[in-house]
This record gives structure tokens, C-alpha cells and sequence, in this order.
């Protein structure tokens, strides 16, 4: 491909399955860092199911790329008529059923990418998802291959004591000259993304632990031999994994041995290759003094995540990355629900369970409205299962991950636990050892539950989000009350309208609220008694009407209750009524929501104003709201430090019709500071209240009333005279056992100095590089502190980020460290980088250019930052274009290449 040809585009109407398939695969690997010679010796054979439309293929066409060739063999002879070219290598004249024999050469220490085999920190890791394998060796490295694997590694013994690949370790021993081997081999069939070798100086934390079954199991948590110190949380969690996957779906682990391994050049968070996990770092490593609780419950979570994937990915497959939601959406609900259990079952009673998963479900429910809805309103808006890529690890995205795992949950939500677990059940017993598709799924589920569900299939098929308007009418006389639903996708991108074509079944969960803030029970006309007082109703057509009977008195609608379908909700609550929805509902994810819609509305409004300088004044019923969630102790305190948080600056001037980045962040600190004078007294108490002394506890509880205090510290630091805060921070950053609190402290501090234009934050910033110069996932929180912190007109966050850039610390090749100061300032730092003269744009797209030239993956995540640009206020979306119209001009790679080519389309 020349530089500025448009690349192709890949269609899943045009899947046809491969000509060929391949049994078996024997690697052998000669490992050395700028020079690793990768035998493959394939067993090959025609594919009795493939498409003979055009005859018998004559050749065999494998992948290949960044391959040096060497020899080929065919049934042991050498073999000549070999062609090697861009894409691949072409064997012609193939027999139906034949050994194939070939030698490559490629390079891991140049490797930038890491895709493919690459070297970091001296050790070699793979990562094969999604077309790496083939920067490896030459292959059909496409999903709905699947052969069994034994591999062989060679390398020198000092320099790489340590020799993993996936499944059972069969051999190992010493060679000549210093260098050592092991035989590793895979019993489960698998495709070659799933392929891993990870070889180095590490060491493991190991535990043995028994199966459902009864079966012996080795686990080892492999690290840099300093890291072993903080393996215990990780080992824990996949020890949790493992027990929650037998318990709650009855799968157990089927490998002998389970392996994660960590690295610290890594494009993603890990990767579920088949009993060699491997992870990033800032999933794996954990002790109190360097971990976050956030990065806590992350670890938890990614483990179970890249654990969960045994099943849903690896013993059941996807046929082509079209299905790529088949195992993450699935994935990611498994994982949630995991959470959401553990933190549960740590709960002191059922009310503090329930309590506890509402907030899981809120933090994710968070994510996908501010990141997901965003992506569906752009130009990159896509189907949960894609109909068109042009590089597929642009797909890697929140729509296929998020907006997927609700769709799996809505199958939860239509049928219970039990159906869910029966619709699981079908699907192992029908797929077990396949690669299929998200059609053989939802199948599996209608079976299982004699349910139809062609309807649900635009779920796959329809990109953009929905959105239900609802209508209610109160007829005293009869005492019904009657809601009318209505379905459509509103304005939505030109890339999201091409894919709707009718009616969602959209399970609308609802529950109604009397008077006197109890629930209602709730009867359906035609139903003879009441059931329940929360009720799924099922919404198919694009207008339905339910009328509920013997309503004594005009109710209040709680909707879409626990966030039962991922659409947008449009009524219209009174100011009075969300305040009373905030105090009331039983639902605690709808009080939560009450409270953001609440805010949402007073800050927009605020917005529009701060966007033509008129005053701003805040609405006392609105304090008022927010004071008694503050003071209401029967409110777990994680739940209160999600509720009074206000929504994110991204998000709102997401939901601007022009978004103006300025003005939300003047409207947000006002509101900030307007809570923070009028509660100070309240602020204050809960700081005291909520402080944990002691050692440290990782526990969700001891995490929320750091969460809660952490939050009235950084509402205090917004006072006209923030003196007592920064006293206060001041001396809990002193003080402090945990990051958590550490680096709460230093964010609240930096943030008071940018106000105040004071240098209260520059010791304790230097302190805390200091203290952890030796810690790398430390020190990229320093750097994305110093990224995210508020900035001024004297002192605007470009320059800091520029001058951290020159810093010795910082590494444009290591995905955490970048990701840490200029993903954290493009990404997260809106009033920052969309400064009017246009300073972060030209940042961005130098940055874009220059990332492209390493490593394309994570180039075209940052390329991302831009592609909402059409939606913001006319002088930034001309400067943003400019950007744009940069990079389309100098990018290389096809995955940048993709998305600023389809912003700017
Ligand atoms: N399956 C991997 C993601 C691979 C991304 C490739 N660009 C991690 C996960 O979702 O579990
Ligand atoms: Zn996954």
C-alpha cells in the first residue's frame, strides 16, 4: 500500500470459510533478541466445507508480514515453488493433505508494535490479538482455524532462565553452549491468536489449588523478581475467578496449570491467551503503598475478565472478528457480575449486597454513557457486531465491549438467572470446541428459553443509541395510571443511520413510587392480582401503551430501573420530582440517577450561560438535594461519593448541542463551589467521619469512606479561602499509608495551587517522584496528575505537558507512560486541551504522527481524541479539522489512517 492510498475495507457479508485447514502446528523457537529463527511445521489439509464455487484452490495463500524467509519443505523435500510477498507467502500447486515445513526470521528487538514477538525490559513476550501471529510466522491466522499446538523453545540459559508457552510443560533440559530448552504442548485446539511465549528473567508466586472436581491445579503469577512482592492481590483474585466460574456458570479450569505473566510494555490492559495470560503490569502489580482502591478492584476485574475468556473465547471461539462480541461483550458482562458478587458477598448484610452491586452498576453504567453513547453519536458509531473494518483493532471498542455486555444482560434481565444459566448451558454443549457466531449465541439463549428472538438480532445490527420517550396519565376515577413508551434513535451519525431498520425489544424495567415514597405493587390490566413492584415490560413495537390498576394516588414513574437496557430516557421530572426520586426510590440506581439528572439539567443550564457571560446563580432546591444525600448516614458511603459527584465535563458538553468545553468547566467549578460554601460545615464533618486510621484495608467498605472523605476534601479545597484544605491535604499526604489517600491528597493539592496561584502542591509533587522514582505505574500517576490537574491563564497544563515530555522519565514507547501524560491530557483534561488558540490540537496531531511511526495501535487510540470534532462551537471545530487534515497528510499506518479519514469524511 503506498503511503496515501485509501486502505481496503473488510466486509462481513464477504466471510467465506478458509480453503484450508491446519491440524497441527510444531513451533520451534531459536530466541535472540535481534535475530529469532521460528520453525512451523504444519499439518495441512483442504477443507471439506469450504465454499467451491470458484473450484478447488490450487494454492495455499498464508499471512505473513515483517517475516524474513528462509526455506520451505513440503512432505520433507524442499519445496521451490514458494512466492513471498507483502501480505504473506503463496505455497502453489498444493496436494489436498500435506506437511508443510518453513523457516523465518524476525526481529523482536526492533519490534515497536508489540504485536507479534516483541522484547521488553530484556525478556520476550507475544501478543497475537488480533493479526499478530502472522508478524511471527507465516500462517491462516484467521479465527476459525483452530489446530493443536507444541511448542519448543531455545534459548541461552543466564539470560533467559525462564521458558513459558501455553498448556503443559512436557520437557525442558540443556543444550550446548550455554542455552536451554522446553517443550510445551497445548491440548485444546485453538486458534493462533491465541498463541503466547513469554521467556526471561522472572519468577512466580505459586499456589496449588483443588477444583470442583477435585483435580489438582498449579496457578502462578509470574513477575520481575522486585514485583514479586506485589503478586498477592492478583493471585487472589484469579483464585476468586476461578471458584465464582464454577459456582455461579459450573465451568471449571481445564488446563493443569494457569499462567498470568506481567509486562510492563504491554498496547492493552492483558490478553487471554490459552493458559498463559499475559498482562500489563497495571493489572497485575498491588500493595497498598503503590495501588490505588481503584486499581485494586481493576486488578480483580481483568483477572476475571482474561480468566472468563478460558470459556467464553477460548473453548468457544469467534468464526471472524465481525463476532468479536460473541466473547467480549459476553466476557465483560461475566466480569461485571463477578464484581459485583465479590463486593456483595464482603457486604454485611443483603441490604449492603444490594447496596453494594448497585454501585458496580453504576460505575459502569458511568463508562458506557460517557464513552460509548459518545462513540455511537461519531463518526467511528458502530453495529455490536461490525459490518465493515479496515483494521480490525480499531474494533477493539467500548460499543463491542460495553454496549455488547449489555446485551448479554438484557438476556439476564428477560429471563432470569436460571434462563440465562440454561441459555449458557446450551451454548457449551452445542459449541463447545468451535468457532461461531453471535447468531449461534442469541439462539442458544431463544432455545433454551422457548423464547423467539429474531427481533433481538438488531441488537447486533443497529449502531447508534436508542431512545425512549415516555408518557404517563394519572385518571384519578378509575385509579389508572398509564405509560405510553415510544422507541427511535433520535439525530443520529450518517455511520450509525445506515444500520437502523425498525423496533428494538427493549426490557424497560419500571416500578412506581406513592406519595409517601414507598413502592407501589403493581397490576397490569388483565392481570387478576399484583405482582412485584418492579415490572419488565417488553417493548417492541415503536409505541406501546401498559395501564397499571388500583393506583390509589398519582404515582411517580421510577424508569428503566438498574439501567435494564442501554438506551437514553427522555421525561420530563420536575426539579421537586428528581429530588424526591433522590430521597426515595428504592431502586438505588435510579436515586443515583435522579441526582445526575438533576445535575445534568442545573449544569447544562449553566453552561449556556457561562457560554454568553451572563451571571450564574444556583437553585437552592438543588443544594438542598445534594445536603441531605451528604448527611444521610444509612447511605453506604461509596453510594454518597458516587451520587454527589457531579457528571464529568466530557460527558456534559457531550450533551451540549454545541459543546464548549469552557463553559461546562466554569459552569462545573461553580457548582462546585457553590456546594462546597453552602455544605462547608457538612463537608467537613464527613471528612472527619470517614477517615480510616490504621492499617490499611482493601476492602470495597474501607474503599468507599476513603472514596467519601476524599471527595469533601477536594469540595473543601473549592472554597473562596481554601486554606483548611490544603491544611488538611497537606497533612494527610504526610501522613498517608495507602496511594489512594496519597494521591487524592496531591490532586486536591495541585488543584487549590492552580486557583489560588499558589506553590502549596510543588513539595509534595516532588516528594512523591522521589519517594517512588522506582516504581513505574507510580510514576505514571505523577505524570497524569500533572496532565489532568485544572489549569489558568498564567499557567496553562500545555506547558507543563510539554516540559514532561523533555522529562528523563518519560518514554514515548511504552504504552503505560504515554497513555499516562498525553492520553491523560488529550483525553482527560477537556477545559485544558480544547483551549481556544488551538494548543492542544497541534500537540495531539504531533503526537499522533509520532506514535504512528512506532506503533500504530496505540497511534490510532490517541487519533481518537478528535473525532467528535464536528460537534464542538465553530472556532474549535475549524482548529480541530486543521488537526485532522495534519495527520490525514502524513499518517502511514492503516490504523490511523482509518479513523481521522473516517472523522473527516
Ligand atoms: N482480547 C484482548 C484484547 C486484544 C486487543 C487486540 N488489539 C483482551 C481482552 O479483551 O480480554
Ligand atoms: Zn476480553
Amino acid at each position: 500500500m503506498s503511503d496515501t492510498a485509501t486502505p481496503a475495507v473488510i466486509r462481513r457479508a464477504d466471510y467465506a470459510p478458509p480453503a484450508f485447514l491446519i491440524d497441527t502446528v510444531a513451533l520451534e523457537f531459536d530466541l535472540v533478541a535481534e535475530r529469532t529463527t521460528v520453525k512451523s511445521t504444519l499439518r495441512v489439509r483442504r477443507n471439506p466445507d469450504a465454499a467451491n464455487a470458484s473450484g478447488r484452490a490450487p494454492h495455499l495463500e498464508l499471512m505473513g508480514e515483517a517475516l524474513e524467509f528462509v526455506s520451505a519443505a513440503l512432505d520433507g523435500e524442499p519445496y521451490a515453488a514458494v512466492r513471498v510477498h507483502e501480505r504473506g507467502l503463496t505455497v502453489e500447486n498444493v496436494p489436498d493433505a500435506f506437511e508443510l515445513t518453513l523457516v523465518g526470521i524476525c526481529n523482536p528487538a526492533a519490534n515497536t508494535t508489540l504485536s507479534g514477538l516483541y522484547v521488553s525490559s530484556g525478556n520476550f513476550f507475544t501478543q497475537c490479538e488480533a493479526e499478530g501471529f502472522r508478524r511471527i510466522t507465516w500462517f491462516l491466522d484467521r479465527p476459525d482455524v483452530m489446530s493443536t499446538y507444541t511448542v519448543t523453545l531455545r534459548a541461552d540459559k543466564a539470560a533467559y532462565p525462564v521458558l513459558l508457552s501455553n498448556g503443559n510443560l512436557v520437557e525442558e533440559g540443556d543444550l550446548p553452549d550455554g542455552r536451554h530448552f522446553a517443550r510445551w504442548e497445548d491440548p485444546f485446539r485453538k486458534p493462533s491468536y491465541l498463541f503466547a511465549l513469554v521467556a526471561g528473567k522472572l519468577v512466580a508466586l505459586e499456589e496449588r489449588i483443588r477444583t470442583g472436581s477435585g483435580k489438582e491445579k498449579l496457578l502462578q503469577v509470574w513477575v520481575e523478581p522486585h514485583d514479586l512482592p506485589k503478586t498477592r492481590h492478583a493471585m487472589d483474585s484469579l483464585i476468586h475467578a476461578i471458584r465464582w466460574d464454577e459456582e455461579r456458570f459450573g465451568l471449571e479450569l481445564d488446563l493443569d496449570r494457569f499462567m498470568i505473566v506481567a509486562v510492563s510494555d504491554f498496547n492493552m490492559g492483558a490478553m487471554e491467551n490459552k493458559g498463559l495470560n499475559i498482562f500489563n503490569t497495571k493489572y497485575v502489580l498491588a500493595n497498598p503503598e503503590t495501588a490505588t482502591d481503584t486499581d485494586f478492584a481493576n486488578i480483580e476485574a481483568v483477572v476475571g475478565h482474561e480468566y472468563f475468556h478460558n470459556w467464553t473465547g477460548n473453548r468457544v471461539t469467534c468464526r471472524d472478528w465481525f463476532q468479536l462480541s460473541l466473547k467480549e461483550g459476553l466476557t465483560v458482562f461475566r466480569d461485571q457480575e463477578f464484581s459485583a458478587d465479590m463486593e456483595a458477598g464482603n457486604a454485611a448484610n443483603s441490604a449492603g449486597g444490594a447496596a453494594a452491586r448497585a454501585t458496580k452498576r453504576i460505575e459502569d453504567v458511568r463508562v458506557l454513557r460517557q464513552m460509548q453513547f459518545a462513540e455511537d453519536a461519531g463518526p467511528m458509531a458502530h453495529p455490536v457486531r461490525p459490518e465493515s473494518y479496515v483494521e480490525i483493532n480499531n474494533f477493539y471498542t467500548m460499543t463491542v465491549y460495553e454496549k455488547g455486555a449489555e446485551v448479554v444482560r438484557m438476556y439476564q434481565t428477560l429471563f432470569g438467572r436460571d434462563g440465562f444459566r440454561k441459555g449458557m448451558d446450551l451454548y457449551f454443549k452445542r459449541h463447545d470446541g468451535q468457532a461461531v457466531t453471535c447468531d449461534d449465541f442469541r439462539h442458544a439463549m431463544a432455545d433454551a428459553n422457548g423464547r423467539d428472538l429474531a427481533q433481538y438480532e438488531r441488537w447486533y445490527s443497529q449502531a447508534g443509541t436508542p431512545r425512549v420517550t415516555v408518557q404517563t396519565r394519572y385518571d384519578e376515577a378509575a385509579r389508572r395510571y398509564v405509560v405510553t413508551l415510544a422507541q427511535g434513535y433520535g439525530e443520529a451519525s450518517s455511520a450509525a443511520r445506515e444500520t437502523q431498520k425498525g423496533p428494538l425489544l427493549i426490557p424497560f424495567a419500571i416500578g412506581l413510587i406513592g406519595p409517601d415514597g414507598r413502592d407501589l405493587p403493581l397490576r397490569l390490566e388483565g392481570e387478576t392480582e399484583a405482582r412485584g413492584t418492579t415490572r419488565v415490560l417488553e417493548l417492541t413495537d415503536t409505541a406501546q401503551t401498559y395501564t397499571f390498576e388500583d393506583v390509589a394516588a398519582k404515582p411517580l414513574p421510577s424508569l428503566l430501573r438498574n439501567f435494564s437496557a442501554p438506551v437514553i430516557v427522555e421525561y420530563d421530572y420536575s426539579n421537586d420530582e428528581l429530588a424526591f426520586l433522590l430521597a426515595h426510590d428504592s431502586d438505588p440506581f435510579n436515586r443515583w440517577e435522579a441526582g445526575q439528572r438533576l445535575a445534568t439539567r442545573e449544569l447544562l443550564a449553566l453552561a449556556a450561560r457561562a457560554a454568553s457571560d451572563a451571571p450564574l446563580a444556583l437553585d437552592d432546591a438543588v443544594v438542598a438535594a445534594f445536603g441531605r444525600v451528604l448527611n444521610d448516614e444509612t447511605l453506604s458511603p461509596a453510594f454518597r461519593e458516587l451520587a454527589l459527584m457531579l457528571p464529568s465535563e466530557a460527558y456534559l458538553a457531550e450533551q451540549m448541542a454545541e459543546s464548549n468545553p469552557a463553559a461546562v468547566h466554569t459552569a462545573r467549578q461553580f457548582v462546585r463551589r457553590r456546594l462546597a460554601q453552602a455544605l462547608k460545615a457538612d463537608w467537613l464533618a464527613v471528612y472527619q467521619r470517614h477517615r480510616t486510621p490504621g492499617a490499611y484495608q482493601a476492602t470495597p467498605e474501607a474503599a468507599g469512606h476513603r472514596a467519601l472523605k476524599n471527595l469533601a476534601l477536594s469540595y473543601l479545597a473549592e472554597l473562596e479561602d481554601p486554606a483548611e484544605a490544603v491544611r488538611l491535604a497537606t497533612a494527610q499526604y504526610d501522613a498517608a499509608n495507602n496511594m489512594t489517600d496519597r494521591a487524592a491528597a496531591l490532586a486536591t493539592l495541585l488543584n487549590a495551587a492552580a486557583t489560588a496561584g499558589s506553590t502549596w502542591a510543588d513539595e509534595p509533587l516532588d516528594d512523591f517522584y522521589r519517594r517512588f522514582e522506582n516504581e513505574p505505574l507510580v510514576i505514571d500517576k505523577w505524570f497524569a496528575l500533572q496532565a489532568t490537574q485544572r489549569g489558568t491563564k498564567a499557567r496553562p497544563v500545555i506547558e507543563t505537558v510539554r516540559r514532561l515530555m523533555a522529562h528523563p522519565a518519560f518514554n514515548l514507547k511504552n504504552p503505560n507512560r504515554a497513555r499516562s501524560l498525553i492520553f491523560s491530557f488529550c483525553s482527560g483534561n477537556p477545559a485544558q486541551f480544547h483551549a481556544p488558540d488551538g494548543s492542544g490540537y497541534a500537540f495531539w496531531a504531533e503526537q499522533v504522527i509520532a506514535l504512528d511511526a512506532l506503533n500504530p495501535q496505540v497511534a490510532a487510540r490517541l487519533a481518537r481524541a478528535l473525532e467528535l470534532w464536528r460537534r464542538f462551537t465553530p472556532a474549535l471545530r475549524e482548529k480541530m479539522r486543521e488537526a485532522l487534515e495534519n495527520v490525514a497528510a502524513q499518517a502511514k499506518s492503516r490504523d490511523v489512517r482509518e479513523i481521522v479519514e473516517k472523522a473527516l469524511a
